[in-house]
């Protein structure tokens, strides 16, 4: 934990003045949801790393007599101790705070037999998984307090760390917040052919990034709300402060998952080494990138690898600066991007099993072919929480796209503020930023992108296997307040010629 733990002052009036100057148009966004933080936040130097990092357990499986792997979760509300003897009102998967790592390989089947043991609805979405709309845990697939929900599906998608967490219309950024998410990992052969890390919490480690706020004596409390939502000034790995984390092989594989509702991160080494990516959110890269940081926006994973030697201690940290967070002068400093923290510590054996180099090529991650676009579509964040001029409604299918097709989805921020996009069901590519290819780090597989201000995105996306015109699957930002305010949207995936037939009213009382 921190060695010294200075609160944050509450903002004032004159910060928020200057705040709402700045952004003028959008000053709106702030109107009746209290301020931004008031300060550049450092916990640089600051973090004593003195509680070994927690690793979310392995779910537990049975297999049925067809074949399918089955799970089970259950959503309840418990007490956890970020500090000693300190507790703090918490929610998670069949514990008090996060969710056991689910693992299952290319090629299975799985079901997930859901129970709500909270007093009030939820859902459990599945981010990153190509899957039914039934089986998403969008909106739609409400799971009442004391019911249960049994969504299965064939994994059918490339080796990659995918997460859960619930997405109930406008109460995602408060059920993530109280601690409902965990990982889910999906293994293939191309990916057990490169004989990278895989050893579970030795070698291979999930690496779940929070941000929260605590108390003087160490309770978990509500976070301060920026533009984006609410920033903590302090960050929980796999839920645990200042966390230490012993490794005894020359390289190790980190699965970065940002989880905070709200906080963009600037991974990078304390000591300026390269980070060596090696995968993003749907799978391996080509070639592992070497990045002087990696930005992920709430929602992005990413895989890195890390190669010690004997006895060194390594510390990942997030470097924000107000170019890589996009925001500018005040703004960037009320909100998150000037904020450095210390994450991680990494601490080396004296004694190292060797760990060979992975290949130069990693695995095959084919380019999707433009010509074959059969659809193009525009998506314009806007202000005010709106896609394309309106914000969500449970009962309005915005976009009905046809299975087995290719196309282009060209997304603009057309603000003054970052947002982000993520699409369900889908794996895609980044085809061009501004007309320009991407970068290497984002030039595979992705399901969440951060969206830079004024930017204009295309992203190729083939839809494939599911058709269900009655239920449809969501694209929205992944910043959850803004989602929860109803920077959403809701597409159809049908037959050819077939209609969507969404009748549900909305029942959300948004506020
Ligand atoms: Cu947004």
């Amino acid at each position: 934990m921190l060695r010294t733990t200075p609160r944050r002052p509450r903002a004032t009036i004159a910060s928020t003045a200057v705040l709402t100057a700045v952004i003028g148009a959008t000053a709106f966004v702030l109107a009746g949801c209290g301020i931004a933080g008031p300060g550049t936040v450092s916990t640089v130097g600051k973090v004593a790393f003195e509680t070994p990092l927690a690793i979310p357990p392995l779910a537990e499986s049975t297999v049925d007599a067809d074949g399918t792997r089955v799970f089970s979760l259950e959503a309840r509300a418990g007490t956890t101790e970020f500090a000693p003897g300190v507790a703090s009102e918490t929610w998670g998967f069949d514990g008090s705070y996060l969710g056991p790592t689910l693992v299952a390989d290319r090629g299975e089947r799985v079901r997930v037999d859901v129970a709500n043991a909270l007093d009030e609805s939820t859902t459990v979405h599945w981010h990153g998984m190509h899957l039914p709309p039934e089986m998403d845990g969008g909106p739609h697939q409400m799971v009442e307090p004391g019911g249960t929900w049994s969504p299965e599906w064939a994994i059918d998608q490339p080796a990659t760390t995918l997460w859960y967490h619930p997405h109930p219309h406008g109460e995602t950024e408060s059920h993530v917040a109280r601690g409902l998410a965990g990982m889910f990992l999906l293994h293939d052969e191309a990916e057990r052919a490169l004989g990278l890390p895989s050893e579970y919490g030795v070698d291979d480690l999930p690496v779940i990034v929070q941000d929260a706020g605590f108390s003087a004596d160490g309770r978990k409390e509500d976070t301060q709300r920026g533009y984006a939502g609410g920033l903590g000034d302090e960050l929980l790995v796999n839920g645990t402060r200042g966390p230490f984390v012993e490794v005894s092989d020359e390289l190790v594989r980190l699965r970065l998952l940002n989880a905070s509702t709200a906080r963009s991160y600037a991974f990078a080494w304390g000591d300026g080494r390269p980070v060596e990516l090696i995968g993003t959110d749907g799978g391996l890269l080509e070639a592992s990138a070497s990045l002087d940081h990696v930005r992920l926006s709430p929602g992005e994973r990413a895989e890195v690898l890390l190669r010690v030697a004997p006895g060194e201690r390594v510390v990942l940290q997030s470097r924000m600066t107000p170019e890589i967070a996009a925001l500018d002068g005040p703004v960037a400093v009320m909100n998150g991007g000037t904020d450095e923290f210390d994450v991680l510590e990494v601490r080396a054996a004296e004694q190292l099993d060797p760990s060979p180099a992975p290949p130069a090529t990693l695995v095959d991650v084919p380019d999707l072919d433009p010509s074959e676009v059969a659809a193009d579509r525009r998506f314009v964040l806007g202000d005010s929480f709106e896609i394309n001029g309106h914000a969500m409604e449970m009962g309005r299918i915005d976009e009905t796209v046809t299975v087995g097709t290719l196309e282009r989805w060209t997304v603009v921020n057309d603000t003054s503020l970052p947002h982000s996009f993520h699409v369900h069901d889908v794996q895609f590519r980044i085809a061009s930023i501004d007309g320009q290819a991407p970068p290497p780090e984002l030039a595979g597989w992705k399901d969440t992108i951060f969206a830079d201000p004024e930017t204009e995105y295309e992203l190729l996306m083939r839809f494939e296997d599911y058709a269900d015109p009655d239920t449809p699957y969501m694209y929205h930002c992944h910043l959850l307040w803004h989602e929860d305010q109803g920077m959403m949207g809701q597409f159809a995936v049908v037959e050819p010629g077939q209609r969507a037939t969404m009748t549900e009213e909305t029942d959300h009382d948004h506020h």
